[in-house]
C-alpha cells in the first residue's frame, strides 16, 4: 500500500547523550546514502528542515549524579520536540535523523504533543538491543542516550532534570522489540510499567512477524498514532557496525526487512527516529545505506525490488 506521503527529514546531529564521539555526523551520512531519493522514488513529497542546533546547552549538573553534557542533551531535547509538534502539526511525517537517542526523550514527546491535541493515542515501537529505560537517577555510566523511553512514558526522576514536555506516552503503549542487553533498574521498573518486552528469546521462539502484529492490532484496534523508534544497534553488529553500543546476536537483514514491511502495510506509521548511526565507526557507508534500504521498506518498497548484485 503505498499512499503518498509528505515526508520532512529534521537532522538531530547530538552526541551529548553518550561519551562516544561520532553520531553528529549521523543525519549527513543518512543523506548522503540517498535516504530523501529513496523516499522519493517510492511516490512520496520529501522536504528537509536540515539540521537542528540545541535549544540552549546551559552547564547544567544533576544535583548528585555525575550526567555526561545534561546541558546540551536538554538542548537537542527541546529543539527536535518543538520540530516535531510543528512537522505534525503541519500534517507532515516527521523522519528524525539522528544522532544518538537521547534525541527520542524530544522527538517522541514532540509528536505525542501533536496527538494529543488530534485525539487519537500514541503508540510507540522500540526496535532497539536497549530498553533505553533509566533515569537520571538509576544509570550507572550517567549516558542519557540510555533513558528515553523511562522519560517519555513519565517514569519519576526527571523531574527538573529534563524539561516538562507536557507528552506523555502510556507505557502500555510501548513494544520494544530486539531487546538483549538490560541492566537490573531498568528491568524492575520494564515489570513494574507493563512494557511490553520483546527480547530476541522471544523473537527466534515466536518469530518477529507474530510479535509485530499481535502490537500493530493493538494500535490499530486503538486507532492510534504509532511512532517507530529505530536504533542502528537492533540489528546484528555483523549486519550494522556502525553504532557505538553494538551487542551480538541482533536482527538479521531479513528480519529487520520484514519488521519493516509488516509496518508499511498496516499504514499505521506516522513518524520515525534512526538513531545511532556512527558514521565513524562505518566501513565505506555500509550501515548507512542499510538503514535508508530499510527505511525505503518502511515507505513501501517491496521485497522484490532488489537490484542483482553481480559478484
Ligand atoms: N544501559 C546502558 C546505559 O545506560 O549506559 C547502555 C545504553 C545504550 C543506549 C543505546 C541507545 O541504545
Ligand atoms: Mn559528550
Ligand atoms: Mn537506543
Ligand atoms: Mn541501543
Amino acid at each position: 500500500m503505498n499512499d503518498g506521503k509528505r515526508v520532512v527529514l529534521i537532522g538531530v546531529p547530538t552526541q551529548a547523550g553518550t561519551h562516544q564521539k561520532g553520531c553528529l555526523m549521523g543525519p549527513d551520512a543518512l543523506r548522503t546514502a540517498g535516504i530523501a531519493e529513496a523516499i522519493r522514488e517510492l511516490g512520496h513529497c520529501v522536504e528537509d528542515w536540515g539540521n537542528l542546533a540545541p535549544a540552549s546547552q546551559g552547564d547544567l549538573q544533576h544535583a548528585n549524579r555525575a550526567i555526561h553534557d545534561l546541558g546540551e542533551t536538554v538542548g537537542w531535547i527541546e529543539a527536535a520536540a518543538e520540530a516535531g509538534t510543528r512537522a505534525v502539526g503541519d500534517g507532515l511525517f516527521p523522519v528524525f535523523l539522528g544522532g544518538d537517542h537521547s534525541m527520542s526523550a524530544g522527538t517522541v514527546a514532540g509528536v505525542a504533543r501533536a496527538a494529543k491535541a488530534s485525539g487519537r493515542p500514541q503508540f510507540v515501537l522500540w526496535l532497539d538491543a536497549h530498553s533505553d529505560f533509566h533515569t537520571p537517577d538509576t544509570t550507572t555510566s550517567g549516558n542519557l542516550h540510555g533513558t528515553p523511553l523511562a522519560y517519555v512514558t513519565g517514569m519519576p526522576g526527571f523531574a527538573g532534570v529534563f524539561p516538562d514536555l507536557e507528552a506523555r506516552v502510556d507505557p502500555a503503549n510501548v513494544a520494544m522489540i530486539g531487546i538483549r542487553s538490560v541492566d537490573p533498574a531498568e528491568r524492575a521498573a520494564l515489570r513494574q510499567h507493563r512494557v511490553e518486552v520483546h527480547d530476541m528469546r522471544r523473537v527466534d521462539q515466536h518469530g518477529m512477524s507474530s510479535l509485530l502484529l499481535g502490537f500493530i492490532e493493538r494500535v490499530k484496534a486503538a486507532n492510534g498514532l504509532l511512532h517507530v523508534s529505530l536504533d542502528v544497534d537492533f540489528l546484528d553488529p555483523v549486519v550494522a557496525p556502525a553504532v557505538g553500543t553494538t551487542v551480538p546476536g541482533g536482527a538479521t537483514f531479513r528480519e529487520a526487512h520484514l519488521v519493516m514491511e509488516l509496518i508499511s502495510d498496516s499504514g499505521l506509521m506516522a513518524s520515525l527516529d534512526v538513531a545511532e548511526l556512527n558514521p565513524f565507526l562505518d566501513e565505506r557507508g555500509k550501515t548507512a545505506r542499510l538503514m535508508v534500504d530499510l527505511v525505503a521498506s518502511l515507505f513501501g518498497r517491496s521485497v522484490m525490488d532488489r537490484p542483482t548484485i553481480s559478484y
